[in-house]
Protein backbone atom coordinates (compact mmCIF):
# COMPACT_ATOMS: atom_id res chain seq x y z
CA UNK A 1 0.00 0.00 0.00
CA UNK A 2 1.25 3.51 -0.89
CA UNK A 3 1.01 5.72 2.17
CA UNK A 4 0.59 9.43 2.25
CA UNK A 5 0.10 10.44 -1.38
CA UNK A 6 -2.42 13.15 -2.09
CA UNK A 7 -4.55 13.10 -5.24
CA UNK A 8 -6.80 15.86 -6.57
CA UNK A 9 -9.51 14.91 -9.05
CA UNK A 10 -11.62 17.10 -11.27
CA UNK A 11 -14.73 15.23 -12.43
CA UNK A 12 -14.84 13.08 -9.29
CA UNK A 13 -18.63 12.67 -9.59
CA UNK A 14 -18.39 11.21 -13.10
CA UNK A 15 -18.11 7.58 -14.15
CA UNK A 16 -14.30 7.55 -14.21
CA UNK A 17 -13.89 9.82 -11.19
CA UNK A 18 -15.90 7.46 -9.01
CA UNK A 19 -13.93 4.33 -9.99
CA UNK A 20 -10.61 6.16 -9.75
CA UNK A 21 -11.50 7.41 -6.26
CA UNK A 22 -12.17 3.84 -5.14
CA UNK A 23 -8.84 2.69 -6.59
CA UNK A 24 -6.85 5.52 -4.99
CA UNK A 25 -8.50 5.03 -1.58
CA UNK A 26 -7.63 1.32 -1.80
CA UNK A 27 -4.03 2.33 -2.47
CA UNK A 28 -3.91 4.51 0.65
CA UNK A 29 -4.19 7.94 -0.99
CA UNK A 30 -5.93 10.93 0.52
CA UNK A 31 -8.38 11.90 -2.24
CA UNK A 32 -9.69 15.40 -2.88
CA UNK A 33 -12.37 16.07 -5.45
CA UNK A 34 -13.69 19.22 -7.10
CA UNK A 35 -17.50 19.25 -7.23
CA UNK A 36 -19.80 21.74 -8.87
CA UNK A 37 -22.49 23.58 -6.96
CA UNK A 38 -25.67 22.38 -8.67
CA UNK A 39 -29.32 22.53 -7.71
CA UNK A 40 -29.36 18.74 -7.34
CA UNK A 41 -27.10 17.66 -4.51
CA UNK A 42 -27.24 13.95 -5.28
CA UNK A 43 -23.86 12.65 -6.34
CA UNK A 44 -25.00 9.10 -6.84
CA UNK A 45 -21.73 7.60 -8.11
CA UNK A 46 -19.75 8.58 -4.99
CA UNK A 47 -22.60 8.54 -2.45
CA UNK A 48 -21.43 5.17 -1.02
CA UNK A 49 -18.06 6.83 -0.22
CA UNK A 50 -19.51 10.16 0.94
CA UNK A 51 -21.87 8.45 3.38
CA UNK A 52 -19.11 6.27 4.87
CA UNK A 53 -17.87 8.01 8.07
CA UNK A 54 -14.63 5.99 7.94
CA UNK A 55 -13.83 7.62 4.58
CA UNK A 56 -15.58 10.96 4.14
CA UNK A 57 -13.87 13.82 5.97
CA UNK A 58 -10.91 11.54 6.72
CA UNK A 59 -9.43 10.31 3.45
CA UNK A 60 -11.95 11.81 1.03
CA UNK A 61 -12.64 15.54 0.86
CA UNK A 62 -14.86 17.42 -1.57
CA UNK A 63 -14.28 21.05 -2.56
CA UNK A 64 -16.73 23.27 -4.37
CA UNK A 65 -15.28 24.57 -7.61
CA UNK A 66 -15.91 24.97 -11.31
CA UNK A 67 -13.55 24.63 -14.23
CA UNK A 68 -14.39 28.18 -15.27
CA UNK A 69 -13.38 29.58 -11.87
CA UNK A 70 -9.59 29.89 -11.85
CA UNK A 71 -9.27 31.68 -8.50
CA UNK A 72 -11.15 28.94 -6.67
CA UNK A 73 -9.13 26.22 -8.41
CA UNK A 74 -5.92 27.98 -7.36
CA UNK A 75 -7.16 28.16 -3.77
CA UNK A 76 -7.99 24.45 -3.79
CA UNK A 77 -4.50 23.66 -5.09
CA UNK A 78 -2.93 25.80 -2.36
CA UNK A 79 -4.95 23.97 0.33
CA UNK A 80 -4.53 20.45 -1.01
CA UNK A 81 -0.96 20.56 -2.41
CA UNK A 82 -1.55 17.43 -4.47
CA UNK A 83 1.13 14.98 -5.58
CA UNK A 84 -1.05 13.82 -8.45
CA UNK A 85 -3.84 15.59 -10.36
CA UNK A 86 -6.32 13.63 -12.45
CA UNK A 87 -8.10 16.07 -14.75
CA UNK A 88 -11.29 14.28 -15.78
CA UNK A 89 -13.94 17.02 -15.73
CA UNK A 90 -15.75 18.46 -18.70
CA UNK A 91 -18.72 18.09 -21.02
CA UNK A 92 -18.14 14.55 -22.29
CA UNK A 93 -20.95 13.95 -24.78
CA UNK A 94 -19.81 14.06 -28.42
CA UNK A 95 -23.30 14.44 -29.91
CA UNK A 96 -24.15 17.27 -27.51
CA UNK A 97 -20.94 19.09 -28.43
CA UNK A 98 -22.51 19.88 -31.82
CA UNK A 99 -25.35 21.63 -29.96
CA UNK A 100 -23.26 23.43 -27.32
CA UNK A 101 -19.85 23.85 -28.99
CA UNK A 102 -18.83 27.02 -27.16
CA UNK A 103 -19.32 25.78 -23.61
CA UNK A 104 -17.86 22.39 -24.58
CA UNK A 105 -14.71 24.08 -25.89
CA UNK A 106 -14.51 26.35 -22.85
CA UNK A 107 -14.80 23.45 -20.42
CA UNK A 108 -12.41 21.18 -22.27
CA UNK A 109 -9.83 23.37 -23.99
CA UNK A 110 -9.61 26.55 -21.91
CA UNK A 111 -10.11 24.76 -18.62
CA UNK A 112 -7.19 22.44 -19.34
CA UNK A 113 -5.03 25.46 -20.14
CA UNK A 114 -6.15 27.08 -16.86
CA UNK A 115 -5.32 23.96 -14.90
CA UNK A 116 -1.91 23.47 -16.50
CA UNK A 117 -1.02 27.08 -15.70
CA UNK A 118 -1.95 26.50 -12.06
CA UNK A 119 0.16 23.35 -11.95
CA UNK A 120 3.08 25.22 -13.53
CA UNK A 121 3.00 27.66 -10.62
CA UNK A 122 3.02 25.00 -7.90
CA UNK A 123 5.99 25.22 -5.51
CA UNK A 124 6.74 21.50 -5.89
CA UNK A 125 6.37 19.18 -8.89
CA UNK A 126 2.83 17.87 -9.39
CA UNK A 127 2.05 15.02 -11.77
CA UNK A 128 -0.91 15.50 -14.09
CA UNK A 129 -3.14 13.03 -15.89
CA UNK A 130 -5.16 14.54 -18.73
CA UNK A 131 -8.28 12.71 -19.96
CA UNK A 132 -7.73 12.66 -23.70
CA UNK A 133 -9.81 10.58 -26.08
CA UNK A 134 -9.93 8.56 -29.29
CA UNK A 135 -12.11 11.38 -30.65
CA UNK A 136 -8.92 13.33 -31.42
CA UNK A 137 -8.34 10.85 -34.30
CA UNK A 138 -11.84 11.39 -35.79
CA UNK A 139 -11.56 10.61 -39.49
CA UNK A 140 -8.48 8.57 -38.73
CA UNK A 141 -5.84 8.07 -41.39
CA UNK A 142 -5.09 4.54 -40.15
CA UNK A 143 -6.60 1.79 -38.06
CA UNK A 144 -5.80 0.75 -35.42
CA UNK A 145 -4.60 4.12 -34.14
CA UNK A 146 -1.41 4.51 -32.09
CA UNK A 147 0.14 7.38 -30.12
CA UNK A 148 1.71 8.51 -33.44
CA UNK A 149 -1.51 8.70 -35.49
CA UNK A 150 -2.24 12.30 -36.61
CA UNK A 151 -5.15 14.13 -35.02
CA UNK A 152 -8.16 14.55 -37.35
CA UNK A 153 -11.10 15.30 -35.03
CA UNK A 154 -14.61 15.28 -36.47
CA UNK A 155 -16.64 16.98 -33.71
CA UNK A 156 -16.37 20.12 -31.56
CA UNK A 157 -15.63 17.77 -28.63
CA UNK A 158 -12.80 16.13 -30.58
CA UNK A 159 -11.36 19.53 -31.59
CA UNK A 160 -11.35 20.78 -28.00
CA UNK A 161 -9.73 17.56 -26.75
CA UNK A 162 -7.14 17.74 -29.57
CA UNK A 163 -6.22 21.26 -28.40
CA UNK A 164 -5.97 20.15 -24.77
CA UNK A 165 -3.93 17.06 -25.69
CA UNK A 166 -1.45 19.07 -27.74
CA UNK A 167 -1.24 21.66 -25.00
CA UNK A 168 -0.43 18.99 -22.41
CA UNK A 169 2.45 17.84 -24.65
CA UNK A 170 3.66 21.41 -25.09
CA UNK A 171 3.75 21.94 -21.30
CA UNK A 172 5.61 18.66 -20.87
CA UNK A 173 8.16 19.56 -23.53
CA UNK A 174 8.53 23.27 -22.72
CA UNK A 175 8.48 23.27 -18.92
CA UNK A 176 9.52 19.69 -18.14
CA UNK A 177 6.20 19.11 -16.39
CA UNK A 178 5.06 15.56 -15.66
CA UNK A 179 1.90 15.52 -17.78
CA UNK A 180 0.43 12.37 -19.36
CA UNK A 181 -2.31 12.13 -21.96
CA UNK A 182 -4.39 9.01 -21.58
CA UNK A 183 -5.91 8.59 -25.05
CA UNK A 184 -8.86 6.52 -23.92
CA UNK A 185 -11.31 4.76 -26.20
CA UNK A 186 -14.94 4.28 -25.11
CA UNK A 187 -15.19 2.73 -21.68
CA UNK A 188 -18.45 1.84 -20.06
CA UNK A 189 -19.91 0.42 -16.86
CA UNK A 190 -23.13 0.39 -14.86
CA UNK A 191 -22.11 3.96 -13.84
CA UNK A 192 -22.14 5.24 -17.43
CA UNK A 193 -24.30 8.35 -18.03
CA UNK A 194 -27.73 7.44 -19.34
CA UNK A 195 -27.43 9.39 -22.62
CA UNK A 196 -24.47 7.34 -23.90
CA UNK A 197 -25.48 4.58 -26.25
CA UNK A 198 -24.42 1.57 -24.15
CA UNK A 199 -26.30 2.69 -21.05
CA UNK A 200 -29.29 3.72 -23.13
CA UNK A 201 -29.41 0.20 -24.61
CA UNK A 202 -28.73 -1.63 -21.33
CA UNK A 203 -31.39 0.44 -19.52
CA UNK A 204 -33.96 -0.08 -22.27
CA UNK A 205 -33.39 -3.84 -22.54
CA UNK A 206 -33.91 -4.16 -18.78
CA UNK A 207 -36.92 -1.85 -18.63
CA UNK A 208 -38.61 -3.53 -21.60
CA UNK A 209 -38.05 -6.92 -19.91
CA UNK A 210 -39.61 -5.55 -16.70
CA UNK A 211 -42.57 -4.02 -18.53
CA UNK A 212 -41.49 -0.45 -17.76
CA UNK A 213 -40.69 0.65 -21.36
CA UNK A 214 -42.13 -0.26 -24.75
CA UNK A 215 -39.46 0.50 -27.33
CA UNK A 216 -35.99 1.92 -27.89
CA UNK A 217 -35.09 4.57 -30.47
CA UNK A 218 -31.44 4.89 -31.44
CA UNK A 219 -29.41 6.65 -34.13
CA UNK A 220 -26.87 4.89 -36.32
CA UNK A 221 -26.90 1.15 -35.59
CA UNK A 222 -23.90 0.45 -37.82
CA UNK A 223 -21.56 2.80 -35.98
CA UNK A 224 -18.63 0.89 -34.45
CA UNK A 225 -16.68 1.53 -31.26
CA UNK A 226 -13.82 -0.01 -29.28
CA UNK A 227 -15.56 -0.59 -25.94
CA UNK A 228 -13.80 -1.47 -22.68
CA UNK A 229 -14.64 -1.44 -18.96
CA UNK A 230 -14.18 1.82 -17.02
CA UNK A 231 -12.86 0.10 -13.88
CA UNK A 232 -9.92 -1.28 -15.85
CA UNK A 233 -9.30 2.00 -17.67
CA UNK A 234 -8.91 4.07 -14.48
CA UNK A 235 -6.13 1.69 -13.41
CA UNK A 236 -4.34 2.62 -16.63
CA UNK A 237 -4.60 6.31 -15.60
CA UNK A 238 -2.98 5.59 -12.25
CA UNK A 239 -0.21 3.47 -13.83
CA UNK A 240 0.75 6.34 -16.15
CA UNK A 241 1.51 8.59 -13.19
CA UNK A 242 3.57 5.89 -11.43
CA UNK A 243 6.00 5.49 -14.35
CA UNK A 244 9.33 7.33 -14.11
CA UNK A 245 8.71 9.37 -17.26
CA UNK A 246 5.63 11.18 -18.45
CA UNK A 247 4.24 10.04 -21.80
CA UNK A 248 1.06 9.55 -23.82
CA UNK A 249 -0.71 6.21 -24.04
CA UNK A 250 -3.58 4.78 -26.07
CA UNK A 251 -5.91 2.81 -23.79
CA UNK A 252 -8.14 0.48 -25.79
CA UNK A 253 -9.08 -3.15 -26.40
CA UNK A 254 -8.17 -3.14 -30.10
CA UNK A 255 -11.53 -4.79 -30.88
CA UNK A 256 -14.58 -3.04 -32.31
CA UNK A 257 -18.30 -3.83 -32.22
CA UNK A 258 -21.27 -2.11 -33.79
CA UNK A 259 -24.14 -0.49 -31.92
CA UNK A 260 -26.29 -3.24 -33.44
CA UNK A 261 -24.04 -5.91 -31.88
CA UNK A 262 -24.39 -4.18 -28.51
CA UNK A 263 -28.17 -4.23 -28.93
CA UNK A 264 -28.17 -7.92 -29.88
CA UNK A 265 -26.00 -8.84 -26.89
CA UNK A 266 -28.08 -6.76 -24.45
CA UNK A 267 -31.43 -8.15 -25.58
CA UNK A 268 -29.94 -11.68 -25.49
CA UNK A 269 -29.29 -11.17 -21.75
CA UNK A 270 -33.02 -10.59 -21.17
CA UNK A 271 -33.99 -13.20 -23.75
CA UNK A 272 -36.03 -10.89 -25.98
CA UNK A 273 -36.01 -10.48 -29.82
CA UNK A 274 -34.46 -7.02 -30.24
CA UNK A 275 -35.92 -6.45 -33.75
CA UNK A 276 -39.38 -6.21 -32.17
CA UNK A 277 -38.40 -3.27 -29.93
CA UNK A 278 -35.55 -1.27 -31.49
CA UNK A 279 -35.84 1.35 -34.20
CA UNK A 280 -33.48 3.88 -35.71
CA UNK A 281 -34.28 7.58 -36.11
CA UNK A 282 -32.47 10.47 -37.75
CA UNK A 283 -33.10 12.43 -34.52
CA UNK A 284 -30.18 10.58 -32.88
CA UNK A 285 -27.80 10.76 -35.85
CA UNK A 286 -24.86 13.18 -35.70
CA UNK A 287 -23.72 15.69 -38.34
CA UNK A 288 -20.47 13.71 -38.58
CA UNK A 289 -19.08 10.47 -37.20
CA UNK A 290 -15.48 9.36 -36.72
CA UNK A 291 -14.45 6.41 -38.86
CA UNK A 292 -12.74 3.20 -37.80
CA UNK A 293 -11.95 4.12 -34.22
CA UNK A 294 -9.94 1.16 -32.92
CA UNK A 295 -6.98 1.66 -30.64
CA UNK A 296 -3.74 -0.25 -30.39
CA UNK A 297 -2.94 -1.02 -26.72
CA UNK A 298 0.57 -2.24 -27.69
CA UNK A 299 2.51 0.59 -26.05
CA UNK A 300 0.69 0.54 -22.71
CA UNK A 301 0.91 -3.27 -22.63
CA UNK A 302 4.66 -3.12 -23.26
CA UNK A 303 5.61 -0.17 -21.03
CA UNK A 304 3.08 -0.31 -18.18
CA UNK A 305 2.02 -3.99 -18.41
CA UNK A 306 -1.62 -2.92 -18.61
CA UNK A 307 -4.14 -4.91 -20.57
CA UNK A 308 -7.92 -5.13 -20.69
CA UNK A 309 -9.45 -8.33 -19.33
CA UNK A 310 -13.24 -7.78 -19.37
CA UNK A 311 -14.69 -9.04 -22.66
CA UNK A 312 -17.37 -7.24 -24.70
CA UNK A 313 -20.03 -9.79 -23.68
CA UNK A 314 -19.07 -9.62 -19.99
CA UNK A 315 -19.38 -5.83 -20.14
CA UNK A 316 -22.83 -5.96 -21.77
CA UNK A 317 -23.99 -8.59 -19.28
CA UNK A 318 -22.81 -6.57 -16.26
CA UNK A 319 -24.52 -3.41 -17.52
CA UNK A 320 -27.85 -5.10 -18.30
CA UNK A 321 -27.87 -6.99 -15.00
CA UNK A 322 -27.23 -3.77 -13.08
CA UNK A 323 -30.16 -2.16 -14.91
CA UNK A 324 -32.39 -5.17 -14.17
CA UNK A 325 -31.57 -4.79 -10.47
CA UNK A 326 -32.54 -1.10 -10.68
CA UNK A 327 -35.85 -1.97 -12.35
CA UNK A 328 -36.65 -4.51 -9.68
CA UNK A 329 -35.94 -1.91 -6.98
CA UNK A 330 -38.17 0.55 -8.79
CA UNK A 331 -41.01 -1.98 -9.02
CA UNK A 332 -40.69 -3.15 -5.40
P1 LIG B 1 -18.71 11.95 -17.11
O1 LIG B 1 -19.30 10.75 -16.44
O2 LIG B 1 -19.54 12.72 -18.07
O3 LIG B 1 -18.17 12.93 -15.97
C1 LIG B 1 -17.79 14.24 -16.24
C2 LIG B 1 -17.40 14.91 -14.95
O4 LIG B 1 -17.00 16.27 -15.23
C3 LIG B 1 -18.53 15.01 -13.91
O5 LIG B 1 -17.97 14.81 -12.64
C4 LIG B 1 -19.00 16.45 -14.07
O6 LIG B 1 -19.59 16.99 -12.90
C5 LIG B 1 -17.67 17.14 -14.31
N1 LIG B 1 -17.80 18.48 -14.92
C6 LIG B 1 -18.34 18.79 -16.11
N2 LIG B 1 -18.26 20.10 -16.34
C7 LIG B 1 -17.64 20.65 -15.25
C8 LIG B 1 -17.29 21.97 -14.85
N3 LIG B 1 -17.57 23.01 -15.63
N4 LIG B 1 -16.67 22.18 -13.66
C9 LIG B 1 -16.42 21.12 -12.85
N5 LIG B 1 -16.74 19.84 -13.15
C10 LIG B 1 -17.35 19.61 -14.34
O7 LIG B 1 -17.38 11.54 -17.91
P2 LIG B 1 -16.47 10.22 -17.79
O8 LIG B 1 -17.03 9.18 -18.69
O9 LIG B 1 -16.21 9.92 -16.37
O10 LIG B 1 -15.14 10.73 -18.49
C11 LIG B 1 -14.12 11.39 -17.76
C12 LIG B 1 -13.27 12.21 -18.72
O11 LIG B 1 -12.70 11.36 -19.69
C13 LIG B 1 -14.03 13.28 -19.51
O12 LIG B 1 -13.16 14.38 -19.68
C14 LIG B 1 -14.29 12.63 -20.85
O13 LIG B 1 -14.42 13.61 -21.85
C15 LIG B 1 -13.05 11.78 -21.00
N6 LIG B 1 -13.20 10.55 -21.78
C16 LIG B 1 -14.20 9.68 -21.51
C17 LIG B 1 -14.29 8.50 -22.23
C18 LIG B 1 -15.35 7.48 -21.94
O14 LIG B 1 -15.55 6.60 -22.79
N7 LIG B 1 -15.99 7.51 -20.79
C19 LIG B 1 -13.34 8.22 -23.24
C20 LIG B 1 -12.32 9.15 -23.45
C21 LIG B 1 -12.24 10.30 -22.71
P3 LIG B 1 -21.20 16.86 -12.60
O15 LIG B 1 -21.37 15.55 -11.89
O16 LIG B 1 -21.45 18.05 -11.75
O17 LIG B 1 -21.91 16.92 -13.93
O1 LIG C 1 -21.93 7.02 -28.96
C1 LIG C 1 -23.95 5.97 -31.80
C2 LIG C 1 -23.25 7.33 -31.84
O2 LIG C 1 -22.50 8.73 -27.23
C3 LIG C 1 -21.33 5.87 -29.49
C4 LIG C 1 -17.72 9.60 -24.78
O3 LIG C 1 -17.39 8.98 -23.56
O4 LIG C 1 -16.53 7.95 -26.07
C5 LIG C 1 -17.80 8.54 -25.86
O5 LIG C 1 -18.26 9.18 -27.05
C6 LIG C 1 -21.84 5.63 -30.90
C7 LIG C 1 -21.81 6.87 -31.79
O6 LIG C 1 -20.20 7.66 -27.27
C8 LIG C 1 -27.22 6.50 -30.37
O7 LIG C 1 -23.61 8.06 -33.00
C9 LIG C 1 -26.38 5.44 -32.06
O8 LIG C 1 -21.40 6.52 -33.08
O9 LIG C 1 -22.11 6.33 -26.53
P1 LIG C 1 -21.75 7.46 -27.41
P2 LIG C 1 -19.12 8.44 -28.16
O10 LIG C 1 -19.73 9.47 -29.02
O11 LIG C 1 -18.28 7.42 -28.86
C10 LIG C 1 -15.49 8.85 -26.47
C11 LIG C 1 -14.21 8.05 -26.60
C12 LIG C 1 -15.38 10.03 -25.58
O12 LIG C 1 -14.30 10.59 -25.40
C13 LIG C 1 -16.65 10.65 -25.12
O13 LIG C 1 -16.43 11.44 -23.93
O14 LIG C 1 -23.21 5.25 -30.82
N1 LIG C 1 -25.35 6.03 -31.40
N2 LIG C 1 -27.54 5.71 -31.44
C14 LIG C 1 -25.84 6.69 -30.35
N3 LIG C 1 -25.23 7.40 -29.38
C15 LIG C 1 -25.99 7.95 -28.40
N4 LIG C 1 -25.40 8.66 -27.41
N5 LIG C 1 -27.35 7.81 -28.40
C16 LIG C 1 -28.03 7.09 -29.36
O15 LIG C 1 -29.25 6.94 -29.33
Amino acid sequence: MLQGKIALLTGITGQDGSYLTELLLEKGYAVHGVVRRTSNLTRSRIEHLRSNPEIYGKRLTLHYGDLSDGTTLRRIFAQVQPDEVYHLAGQSHVGLSFEIPESTSEEIAMATLRLLEIVRDQPRPTKVYHASTSEIYGRAVESPQTEETPFRPSSPYGCAKAFATHLAKVYRQSYGMFVCNGILYNHESPRRGENFVTQKIAGAAARIACGLQEELTLGDLESRRDWGHAREYVRAMWLMLQHETADDYVVATGETHSVREFVEAAFAVVNLPWEKYVRSSAAFMRPAEPVQLAGSPDKIRRVLQWEPKVSFHELVQEMVEAELARCREQKA
